[in-house]
C-alpha cells in the first residue's frame, strides 16, 4: 500500500477523496440526489402534501383517544428513561474519562447500583404493564352500543353489512355513538383499521372478531387494510363517513336492504 507508513487514523476523507475520485466523490452523488429530490417534489401534487390525516395520534373518538392516552404516557416514560440513561452515560464518559496512562481502580460489584438498576426498570415496566392492562378491556370490548355492523375483508375491498341487511363499500355511522364491529374475512388475513377512530381488528377467514369504534364529530375518516393480503393490498382502503345522529337516522331509514358490489374507493 502506498500509505502503509502512515497511521491509519491520520487518513482523512479529503485525502481518500483525492486518491479515488470515482468511488469516493460524494459531491456527484449529492448533486444527483438533489436533482431527483427536486423533480419528485415538483411532481408531487399539492393534494398529496395536504395529506389525508390518518394519524392515531390525532384521535377523533373514545376508543382511539384511549389508545392515544396510553401511548402518550408510554412515550413520555420512554423519554424519561432516555434522559436518565443518556444523562448517566454522558456523565460517566466525561467524569471518568482517561486522563493519564495509569490503570484506574478495578471495581467488582456494587450492591446499591445493582439494586438500583434492577428496581428502576422493574418499576417502569410495571407501570407500563398496569397502564396497558387496565385499558385493554375498554379498548378491545368497549361499552355496549346499539349498532353492530359486520365488516368483511376480501381481496381487495371491505364491505359493511348493517342490521337491516344493507351492504355497502363505505362505512357510514352516526357521530357520538358506539359502533360495534363484527369483523371477518372471505379469503385471506386482513386487518380493519381506521386509526383516528379505534384500534385495528384482525379479519380472519372462518372467525368472527369483535371490536368497536366511535367518532366524536361528523366528517370523513380514512384507514387502510393493515395486513399485507396480496397484490391489491394498497387498494383496500377504509372510508368512514360520520354523520350527525339526525342525518344518520334519516339516511338509515331511507335505505333499502340491497347488496352493492364492493366499490367506494377513496
Ligand atoms: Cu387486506
Amino acid at each position: 500500500m502506498m500509505h502503509s507508513g502512515h497511521r491509519v487514523r491520520k487518513l482523512g476523507w479529503a485525502r481518500l477523496d483525492h486518491r479515488q475520485p470515482a468511488l469516493l466523490d460524494f459531491r456527484g452523488v449529492s448533486a444527483i440526489i438533489t436533482v431527483v429530490g427536486a423533480v419528485v417534489m415538483a411532481a408531487t401534487p399539492l393534494s398529496a402534501s395536504a395529506a389525508i390525516d390518518v394519524s392515531p395520534l390525532d384521535c377523533a373518538g373514545a376508543n382511539a383517544c384511549r389508545i392515544q392516552s396510553v401511548y402518550a404516557v408510554v412515550f413520555w416514560m420512554a423519554m424519561f428513561v432516555l434522559a436518565v440513561v443518556g444523562g448517566l452515560l454522558v456523565y460517566a464518559a466525561i467524569r471518568f474519562r482517561r486522563r493519564d496512562e495509569t490503570e484506574p481502580a478495578q471495581i467488582h460489584g456494587n450492591s446499591r447500583l445493582e439494586v438500583a438498576w434492577t428496581v428502576f426498570p422493574l418499576v417502569v415496566l410495571l407501570a407500563i404493564f398496569t397502564l396497558t392492562f387496565t385499558n385493554m378491556d375498554y379498548v378491545r370490548n368497549g361499552p355496549p352500543g346499539p349498532i353492530t355492523i359486520t365488516v368483511t375483508g376480501q381481496q381487495f375491498a371491505w364491505t359493511y353489512k348493517y342490521p337491516n341487511g344493507f351492504v355497502a363499500g363505505t362505512l357510514t355511522i352516526p357521530a357520538g355513538e358506539v359502533i360495534r364491529l363484527d369483523v371477518t374475512s372471505r379469503d385471506v388475513l386482513h386487518s380493519f383499521w381506521a386509526p383516528r377512530l379505534g384500534g385495528q381488528v384482525y379479519a380472519l377467514p372462518g372467525q368472527m372478531n369483535h371490536g368497536w369504534l366511535e367518532a366524536d364529530h361528523p366528517g370523513t375518516y380514512y384507514g387502510q387494510c393493515n395486513e399485507l393480503c396480496g397484490i391489491g393490498h394498497a387498494e383496500m382502503q377504509v372510508k368512514v363517513v360520520v354523520m350527525s345522529k339526525a342525518a344518520y337516522d334519516q339516511w338509515y331509514a331511507g335505505l333499502k336492504a340491497a347488496v352493492f358490489a364492493p366499490a367506494a374507493r377513496i
